[in-house]
């Protein structure tokens, strides 16, 4: 008996966090891989396990030249799932640079998704963000809540609505709408990088953490593994659970755990997670900073009975070894 050579992926943006844990997963489950990220090869570290696996082959190209899965059908011309994640990243960022966030975050999007639809591909899954909810005070947030009278506080915001609109309108392709996601690998360096990355840098350092504002602010954190189950059940490489097969999902989908934590506590936690004796230090709340966030759940668990593995607090323990292990 032959068996089936699973179906190639591309995944875009596949250096950075998200993207190197979610091509590792791939390439585990026994598809090959085409990843496309603006990063030179040298400075893709997150891939060391990846370039390992010949099935994976690298592209360093920026996705705002059009024709990206054109140029990875040259190297894989068997791909039929397609993972969309390269992206403006930085939402103060995107604040200064508002035409390039829509060209990458909007343009590009509908740009690939096109090529997508027109070369027959089973699967497009577009990373959204909660930011495209803007401050809105129902909680948890609903998908519906996202209109396009919503006031997105930053052009970020705004592209990634408008990606996930046409994962809507189109009746192809599926958005997931993550919340604050955190884990190994995710970059400590920027003063924009995830609160978790920096607090947990800043303990195992010994150095002191730093909230914004007073601290009762309150996030909907999820574990990186998590994240990426998510992925794999939305494009039809993980049977749904619900259903027992495979098959891409359609539409927008929130992504985290309906759970809340603010960072007065997490703060305290990632100290004792560390073992360390930092002080705690207060700084004006950062401009434009939303208070609450949290997700409704309900319609990604009903649609494939997923719901979070890992609890938060071996997440953040897991997280805090993975800091340690690269100091
Ligand atoms: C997250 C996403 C962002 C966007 C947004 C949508 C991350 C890293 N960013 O931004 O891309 O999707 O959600 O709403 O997931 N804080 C401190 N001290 C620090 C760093 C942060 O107090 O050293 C506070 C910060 O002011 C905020 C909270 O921690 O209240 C979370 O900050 P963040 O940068 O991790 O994520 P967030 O929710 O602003």
């Amino acid at each position: 008996m032959t068996i089936a050579p699973k179906a190639a992926c591309l995944v875009t943006g596949c250096a950075g966090f998200i993207g190197s844990h979610l091509t590792d997963a791939l390439l585990a489950s026994g598809h090959p891989v085409v990843g496309v990220d603006i990063r030179p090869r040298a400075e893709a570290v997150n891939l060391a396990g990846a370039f390992a696996d010949p099935r994976f082959h690298y592209m360093e190209r920026d996705i705002n030249e059009h024709g990206v899965l054109a140029a990875a059908r040259q190297v894989c011309p068997d791909i039929r799932h397609v993972f969309h994640l390269a992206a403006v990243v930085m939402v103060a960022f995107s604040m200064d640079h508002p035409e390039l966030t829509m060209a990458t975050n909007s343009t590009a999007t509908r740009a690939l998704h096109e090529e997508s639809v027109a070369a027959g591909a089973q699967a497009f899954i577009f990373a959204g963000s909660a930011a495209e909810y803007g401050d809105d005070p129902r909680l948890p947030l609903k998908e519906e809540y996202a209109t396009d009278d919503t006031e997105q506080a930053s052009p970020y915001g705004k592209a990634k609505y408008l990606s996930s609109r046409l994962m809507q309108t189109s009746g192809f392709g599926c958005s997931l709408r993550f919340f604050n996601i955190f884990g190994p690998r995710q970059d400590p360096s920027s003063p924009y990088s995830g609160v978790i990355s920096k607090f947990i840098t800043q303990a195992v350092a010994g150095k002191d953490l730093t909230i914004f504002g007073d601290g009762g602010q309150t996030r909907d954190f999820i574990y990186v593994s998590d994240v990426i189950r998510s992925y794999l059940i939305a494009g039809g490489i993980l049977p749904n659970p619900r259903t027992g097969t495979a098959e891409p999902l359609a539409g927008i989908f929130n992504v985290g755990t309906g759970s809340i934590m603010s960072i007065n506590e997490l703060a305290q936690q990632a100290i004792r997670s560390a073992g360390a004796s930092s002080a705690i230090l207060h700084a004006p709340a950062r401009a434009g900073d939303i208070y609450h966030s949290q997700a409704d759940i309900d319609l990604f668990t009903r649609t494939t009975g997923f719901t979070p593995d890992v609890d938060f607090l071996s997440g953040l323990n897991q997280t805090v070894d993975w800091f340690r292990s690269t100091r």
